[in-house]
């Protein structure tokens, strides 16, 4: 009874928006910041509500991504770390558009028991709380904190600004008994930094090569943190420029999504810049792509997009696999052959996948979502998965990381400092750089820099790994963007009727074509993708695509 007195309370503190229906989405809510704080208060119970269900700590992250400044979000970190389970989506969904305190109280009252949760005010359940550094996130997590203190038994831990992959990192870490701050975080990616710089073979360790990055923070989060990260970097120079400070507008002509969309500069990059080695973070720095401007006298950029940071990644777990899976001296426990995967989506530029393919690589699809690429990835003892836009990371099944420390140790004892033994400690370093949790900017910059370094290579040799087929995306504004509904990990449309028979003839009249449509997770749109052997070509097919869809 007390519990309903306090939610009933709670929730009559905040009224719903009139009129709109928000959803959960590919990525949580988002919306107008000036309309989110109700569904924030909602989600903050939701949260304490899925860490009494599960008796684990959980994650809730305040953002909007790459969105604009002026927009925001919330989206539950699960205690894997990982996204929300999709099982409990349909029931954000109900609770987000619940129109009276008794409507929601009802709702929440079922949930409950249909759940099973533990809702006694005995259980205690604990929230990790972290914002991106939109102005609105304060007085949103405000919400999702009164949320919270709505359920009995539930505490929120505020850790002020952080990137959306950090939260994660430390929802995971605690859920495993580990240190969960942001000190051990740095520590963490850090100190498997250097031990991958230490291991780079010494031919390559004297060739010149430039180790100055430079990045753009698109005036987020992500900025902010990489200062303090490149301070505990040695053999690295990272120079960070639209940190925020300046008084730049996040997303505003910068950052990851603008640079691969509109394959342009970003402000503060200019013909100055010609051959150097560019990255570009997003607003909450859990997507990274790379460029270089090519000439001073155009704004168009050479895009190294995420396709080709899996590839880089795909290439250098390989390498390392198959040295520690010759055969040395001492007859050793080789018995483990670690099955590797590598998840895209429809987006992945075709000439990636034919070189991922042609490089002896199993190769899978997903519909478009980090939690769907991240799900087929587990499958693997090494899952490598990145979207075109660059958000990705690599997971290794913890059976396979066992089985590689023990092997480490053999080596040691066996043939310490051989080349078997560098490569199992490289991949145990990767392991521990690379965020398992979710894909996270700051570590897979480190990753980039160190296997170049690695290899000696250029972001120009990088590039020219294989060459990216001309594309194009457009959006259609539609009245209801549910009308279009895909299969096939969105490659194909069976809604509505005849709409991809209608696709197939246009694409036909492309050499190389390829065409999709799928309804956007976070707006509404349709979004077209085209790729063709020329740019004429992809523009003209994804224009022709559009005027169907429209
Ligand atoms: C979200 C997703 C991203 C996806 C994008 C697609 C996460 C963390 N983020 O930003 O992976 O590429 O949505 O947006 O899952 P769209 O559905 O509007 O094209
Ligand atoms: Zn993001």
């Amino acid at each position: 009874e007390e519990q309903r007195l306090l939610l009933l309370h709670s929730s009559s503190l905040f009224f719903p928006p009139q009129g709109v229906k928000l959803s959960y989405g590919t990525a949580g809510f988002r919306a107008d910041a000036s309309i989110l704080k109700s569904t924030v208060h909602r989600v903050g119970i939701l949260a304490a509500l899925r860490s009494l269900k599960t008796q684990s700590v959980v994650g809730l992250m305040i953002t909007a991504s790459h969105n604009k400044v002026t927009d925001n979000g919330v989206k539950i970190v699960d205690p894997s770390g990982g996204m929300l389970t999709q099982e409990w989506e349909p029931f954000a969904d109900q609770l987000a558009s619940a129109q009276t305190p008794e409507a929601f109280l009802s709702l929440i009252t079922e949930f409950v028991e249909k759940e099973k949760i533990p809702l006694d005010g005995v259980q205690s359940a604990e929230i990790l709380l972290g914002r991106d550094t939109r102005p609105s996130g304060e007085s949103l997590l405000e919400a999702a904190k009164q949320g919270i203190s709505s359920i009995l038994g539930a505490i929120a831990l505020d850790l002020g600004i952080l990137t959306t992959p950090q939260l994660h990192w430390m929802v995971r870490a605690r859920n495993k008994g580990m240190k969960a701050t942001e000190p051990a975080y740095f520590e963490q990616i850090s100190s498997s930094f250097r031990c991958l710089v230490d291991l780079i073979p010494n031919e390559t360790k004297s060739s010149k090569m430039d180790n100055t990055v430079v990045v753009d923070g698109a005036d987020g989060v992500g900025g902010e943190k990489l200062e303090v990260l490149k301070s505990m970097l040695t053999s690295l120079v990272i120079e960070v420029r639209n940190t925020g400070k300046g008084g730049g507008l996040l997303n505003d002509g910068v950052g990851a999504d603008y640079v691969q969309k509109e394959k342009v500069v970003p402000r503060g990059f200019c013909s100055n810049d010609v051959g150097l080695r560019c990255a570009s973070l997003d607003g909450d720095a859990d997507r990274l792509v790379y460029f270089s401007v090519p000439t001073s006298s155009s704004r168009k950029i050479d895009l190294v997009d995420g396709d080709k940071i899996l590839s880089l990644f795909a290439l250098f777990i390989k390498e390392q696999l198959s040295i520690l899976s010759k055969e040395g001296t001492e007859k050793l426990d080789n018995s483990y052959h670690a099955r590797l995967g590598v998840i895209q989506t429809a987006y992945a530029n075709g000439a990636s996948t034919d070189y991922l393919k042609q490089s002896g690589l199993e190769v899978i699809f997903t519909p478009t979502g980090v939690k769907h690429l991240h799900e087929k990835a587990a499958q693997f003892d090494i899952g490598i998965y990145f979207e075109a836009n660059g958000h990705g990371t690599i997971l290794f099944s913890e059976s396979w990381l066992s089985w590689l420390e023990a092997r480490n140790d053999e080596l040691g004892l066996a043939s310490e400092g051989s080349e078997q033994q560098k490569a199992a400690l490289r991949l145990l370093s990767v392991g521990k750089l690379i965020n398992q949790a979710v894909g996270d900017a700051l570590s897979c910059l480190l990753l980039v820099e160190v296997i170049l370094q690695h290899k000696g290579w250029s972001i120009h040799k990088w590039n020219e790994l294989y060459q990216d087929l001309p594309s194009r995306q457009l959006k259609v504004k539609v009245v209801d963007r549910t009308a279009v509904a895909t299969t096939n990990a969105e490659t194909v449309a069976i809604s509505p009727p005849g709409i991809q028979e209608a696709i197939d003839a246009e694409t036909v009249k492309y050499p190389k074509g390829r065409c999709f449509i799928r309804p956007s997770g976070t707006e509404d749109v349709i979004r077209v993708y085209a790729e063709a052997s020329t740019q004429e070509a992809a523009d003209s097919l994804a224009g022709s695509v559009a005027k169907i869809v429209d």
